[in-house]
């Protein structure tokens, strides 16, 4: 947990993310759902049965939620429309969790917005 969080800490500066080559598909992902604004892969390391992670193909200056003001609206809604999505093509719409890990304090270690679908399993309250 102390490593995740000083990764977390090192890891805002705006630069290019590893999700830009799987955008590009310089590095190849699962990709669950993808269309014109977003793309929806599998994390890499899956925390639940189903676990996505959506993401905007342009960044447009969104590193973390945290970034968000108002021209970022539509993109926002359009990353919660796909995760309703992805959560419907994986079969878990009877119960699914929708995360966003903003900032150091989060553990966030990609600094390109991501949501996260998860289910599968029985999921719990509260997260850690
Ligand atoms: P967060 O901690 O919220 O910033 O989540 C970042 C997630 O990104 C983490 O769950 C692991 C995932 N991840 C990191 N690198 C890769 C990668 O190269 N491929 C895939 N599929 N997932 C990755």
């Amino acid at each position: 947990e102390a490593a995740a969080k000083a990764a977390a800490v090192n890891a805002d500066s705006g630069a290019p993310t590893i999700f830009d080559k799987i955008i590009n598909k310089e590095i190849p992902s699962s990709i669950v759902y993808e269309d014109g604004k977003v793309l929806a892969f599998r994390d890499i390391n899956p925390q639940a049965p189903v676990h996505v992670l959506v993401i905007p193909k342009f960044r447009d200056g969104l590193t973390d939620l945290g970034k968000a003001d108002g021209r970022h609206e539509e993109i926002l809604g359009q990353l919660l429309h796909a995760a309703k999505i992805v959560a419907e093509k994986e079969g878990i719409l009877d119960g699914f969790r929708v995360v966003i890990n903003s900032g150091p304090s989060a553990c966030q270690s990609v600094y390109h917005l991501h949501l996260h679908v998860l289910g599968g399993r029985q999921m719990n309250w509260p997260p850690g």
